[in-house]
């Protein structure tokens, strides 16, 4: 596996995690991690190989998640065009996971900051280290929330708390992130590597494509009709009842035992 120096990223099985290594700074996002993380997101969507991959797991390295922009970087940034960085880096990277096609999940081991909460709630499975804490810190230095907060936190959590969450910019503990459904669950902090590998476990060994088509129909309902999420559905059934992973579901069913997806 290739050696990247911001973030790291590592395989077991089916299931490859990519580590933001950059503890300093509590893995600030800096334009050469971006490209680093794009790179890994290259080799985990061609499937690392011969070793075909079906769940990506991302934490943090040390006492953080990521806090969001290095904003070292921006010392000097009066008047620059930070629409620019979005559109090369942030926007890419949220999309990139948002259109895997396999179950994305993040292990928040700190604090999640500014678009270090965006690329956790871009996850498909959040979940936390009951030390963990979730900021909007955008507002902090007199920016709106991006890499899809706005879009993803009024879904998440409803709009009054989204306004409050992304305006007041106050710490949300993990505790409090999974009582709003900002994430799916709070573990203690020594067992967070362990539970978020189990759960990626279980989803890479689950129907891949099946999942992929998930987290699709589930981006596109919040734009779609009723009717325009039935024709989905139904494009969905036509292509997953085709698969062999839906012949082993059904075949594994009639003859009760556990069935071996393969993810095609
Ligand atoms: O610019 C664009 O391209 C637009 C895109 C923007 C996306 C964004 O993410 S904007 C939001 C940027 N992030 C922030 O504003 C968060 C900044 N960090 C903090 O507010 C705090 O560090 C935390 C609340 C996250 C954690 O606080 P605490 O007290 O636990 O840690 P600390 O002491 O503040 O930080 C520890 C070290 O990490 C410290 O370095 P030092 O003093 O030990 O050498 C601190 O400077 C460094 N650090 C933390 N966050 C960042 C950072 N260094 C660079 N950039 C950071 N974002």
């Amino acid at each position: 596996m290739k050696t990247f120096t911001s973030i790291r990223l590592e395989t077991a099985g089916a299931v490859a995690t990519l580590t933001l290594a950059r503890p300093d700074t509590l893995n600030a996002f800096t334009d050469a991690m971006h490209r680093e993380i794009a790179e890994a997101l290259d080799i985990v969507e061609t499937g690392g190989g011969a070793r075909r991959l079906r769940a990506l797991l991302i934490t943090g390295a040390g006492r953080a998640f990521c806090a969001g922009q290095d904003l070292a970087q921006r010392k000097d940034a009066a008047g620059a065009d930070l629409g620019e960085t979005l559109q090369r880096y942030y926007s890419p990277l949220i999309l990139r996971l948002r259109a895997l096609e396999m179950p994305v999940v993040a292990a928040v081991n700190g604090v999640a900051a500014g678009a270090g909460m965006s690329l956790a709630l871009a996850a498909d499975i959040a979940i936390a280290a009951r030390s963990a804490q979730f900021i909007a810190a955008f507002a902090r230095i007199g920016l709106a929330p991006d890499a899809g907060a706005t879009w993803m936190l009024p879904r998440l959590v409803g709009p009054a708390r989204a306004a409050a969450i992304a305006m007041l910019a106050e710490p949300i503990t993990a505790d409090r992130a999974e009582a709003w459904g900002l994430i799916w669950r709070v573990v203690e902090d020594a067992a967070l590597l362990t539970e978020a590998t189990a759960i990626a476990n279980r989803l890479a060994a689950a129907p891949t494509t099946a999942l992929a088509r998930m987290k699709r129909a589930f981006d596109l309902a919040h734009e779609n009709t009723l009717a325009g999420q039935l024709e989905l559905e139904r494009m969905n059934q036509t292509e997953l009842g085709d698969t062999a992973d839906y012949r082993e579901g059904v075949a594994a069913f009639l003859a009760k035992r556990a069935p071996r997806f393969t993810g095609r």
